[in-house]
């Protein structure tokens, strides 16, 4: 056997012991890798006697307190599944799930294992499945519609019975601070691709103030939010083609809406995705953001006052950037954060996600027209 091969069998082991914790009956028959995320390691645990669960190793260095994302996912989804029972949702005309935390034979909701990693598991989505690119104008449309279903289930859930699993997440200003001190104290490898991130960040620097500012002068207010509704993080009914479920719920926490409308569109609109080899092609679709909004307000319409219309445009724009900025930075700083496949991994994905934001700018108008006709 060569080493590579008694890893891997070793790896199984653990895999198994782990996933053994949160069964009881049940024979684990099968776990596979499951699939695309860039924080957390995820897995399909297939068992003999019962439906099959999702396992997933929490990615520490990203959650320093892990255990508080499982209160949070409890809170949630106790809160939901009592709405979803509350027959007078009358928006509620479909299959529409949350999933729900597993617990071990000990009753808690998380596992440690010997080498001190963070294991939960939590149901399955059963026949659904998510996408890394948007498939047509109907998946855009369903992913507005998830995001606004999400919206309009946790609107009323008082936000102080949330913790914050992850601090500066979505503070645009905090995010810029720490690139500058990352450029300060960094020897850069100069090249046209990393000169055009450099100076995309250097021409904008009112940008990263924008939704803060909103918040600060009490234009926008603190809501609970998803934190992470890229279009691969909303499951789609196999048979119906329908959203059914938001899934990766370590970031609900307070936030704004606007950081969650502006991920779902910066995400949604990129048809080549946000892995595409292509970043000079890069561009944003006005068609496919007038159907995730108009899905989103199907929903999410009556709990949105005139100052969260007028910011739409400008959460867009600075999701992108933003997002642009954190791989960037992830880049400059050796890749700490954001899982990689290979050394230029996260240069790549910032080009990506600047060219977008160009895109966005150029099209300012014609989106601004699209939110107007919407509102
Ligand atoms: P990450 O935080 O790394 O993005 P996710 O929680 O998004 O991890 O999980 C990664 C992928 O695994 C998802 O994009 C989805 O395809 C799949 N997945 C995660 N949770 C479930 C679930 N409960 N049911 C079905 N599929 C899931
Ligand atoms: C991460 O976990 P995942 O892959 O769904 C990141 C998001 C980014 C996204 C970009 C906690 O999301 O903020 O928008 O990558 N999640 C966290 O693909 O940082
Ligand atoms: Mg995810």
């Amino acid at each position: 056997m060569t080493n590579n091969l008694r890893e891997v069998n070793k790896i199984d082991r653990n895999l198994i012991a782990i996933a053994n914790q949160f069964t009881s009956e049940s024979k684990v028959t099968n776990i596979q890798q499951y699939g695309s995320g860039n924080i957390n390691s995820t897995f399909l645990v297939t068992l003999d006697a019962k439906p099959p669960f999702i396992l997933q190793k929490i990615n520490t260095t990203v959650f320093c307190q892990p255990k508080l994302i499982m209160k949070n996912m409890c809170v949630l989804s106790d809160y939901v599944s009592q709405r979803l029972a509350q027959s007078s949702l009358s928006t509620i005309n479909r299959r529409w799930l949350i999933p729900q935390v597993l617990s071990t034979s000990q009753q808690q909701n998380y596992w440690i294992a010997e080498d001190n990693s963070f294991w939960r598991a939590i149901s399955f989505i059963d026949n659904s499945q998510s996408f890394d690119t948007i498939q047509n104008i109907q998946h855009g449309q369903e992913i507005g519609y998830g995001l606004g279903m999400f919206h309009h289930l946790i609107n009323d859930l008082p936000i102080d019975l949330l913790a914050d699993t992850l601090e500066g997440f979505h503070i645009t200003p905090g995010y810029l601070r720490h690139y500058q001190k990352v450029v300060s104290t960094t020897k850069i490898k100069s090249s046209s691709e990393v000169d055009y991130c450099l100076k995309i960040i250097s021409d904008r620097p009112n940008l990263p103030h924008v939704l803060e500012s909103a918040k600060a002068s009490g234009k926008l207010t603190i809501r609970t939010i998803h934190g992470d509704p890229k279009i691969n993080n909303i499951m789609i009914d196999c048979s119906t083609n329908q959203a059914v479920a938001m899934i990766d719920l370590d970031t609900v926490k307070p936030g704004l809406i606007h950081y969650d409308i502006g991920d779902c569109l910066r995400s949604g609109c990129n048809r080549l995705g946000e892995e595409t080899k292509d970043w000079k092609k890069v561009n944003f679709d006005p068609e496919l953001a007038e159907a995730i909004l108009q899905g989103y307000l199907s929903v999410a319409q009556n709990f949105l006052t005139d100052d969260d219309y007028k910011y739409i445009y400008d959460s867009i724009r600075l999701l992108a950037f933003e997002l642009g900025l954190r791989f960037f930075t992830d880049y400059l700083e050796g890749n700490i954060y954001f899982n990689i496949n290979h050394p230029e991994h996260n240069l790549n994905r910032a080009l990506i996600q600047f060219k977008l934001t160009e895109s966005i700018e150029e099209q300012e108008a014609s989106i601004k027209n699209i939110i107007q006709r919407l509102t």
